[in-house]
């Protein structure tokens, strides 16, 4: 397996910590997303990271990470029970509306409700959906030097105690 990666990409880090919980070894192929070869529009148009390529090759980090639960049931990341399954899955497909959209305008220096946004975010109840949202949540924390609510802090240091999450900060502060 290859990852078409970025290290500073919190989009290739959920697929990155998503391996690191299913044990899964595979190839880091990393780019520079400032100066991107071409190549990397040949395995997805828009030219993005990350990309998966496990003998067929994937883009898109939510679609990654529901292939990967499929692929690698063992070490499961969504829970048991359907409608917490659906529940993880919906906070993730509307990941842009609960922070996304919010952590990049406080990035550019645009108005925002970031804070608000950090306060809301409904974690803990699933790994599949803390793993999706735990890279903006860390970058928020270290990059942007963003004071995170007591509860969320208190997820993030539990998290933390994960190797997985573990990796991904220490990939943060080495930016
Ligand atoms: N929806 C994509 C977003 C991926 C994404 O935006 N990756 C950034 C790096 S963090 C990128 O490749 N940016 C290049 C571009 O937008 O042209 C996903 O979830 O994988």
């Amino acid at each position: 397996m290859r990852l078409i990666d970025a290290a500073r990409c919190p989009y290739c880090a959920r697929v990155r910590v998503a391996l690191a919980e299913k044990g899964l070894e595979y190839e880091t192929v990393e780019i520079d997303l400032s100066n991107r070869p071409a190549w990397v529009y040949e395995l997805n148009p828009v030219g993005r990271v990350p990309i998966l390529d496990d003998s067929f090759v994937l883009p898109e980090s939510e679609v990654i990470m529901e292939y990967l639960e499929e692929r690698y049931p063992e070490q499961a990341l969504l829970p048991a029970d359907p409608h917490a399954r659906a529940r993880a899955r919906l906070l993730v497909h509307r990941f842009d509306d609960l922070l996304g959209r919010d952590y990049y305008a406080f990035r550019r220096g645009d108005e925002n409700a970031l804070a608000e946004r950090l306060e809301a975010l409904e974690v803990g109840q699933s790994l599949f959906a803390d793993i999706a949202f735990v890279p903006w949540v860390v970058r928020a924390r270290d990059l942007l030097k963003v004071r995170l609510p007591e509860q969320l802090a208190r997820w993030l240091a539990a998290l933390e105690q994960r190797p997985s999450v573990a990796a991904e900060v220490a990939t943060v502060r080495a930016l």
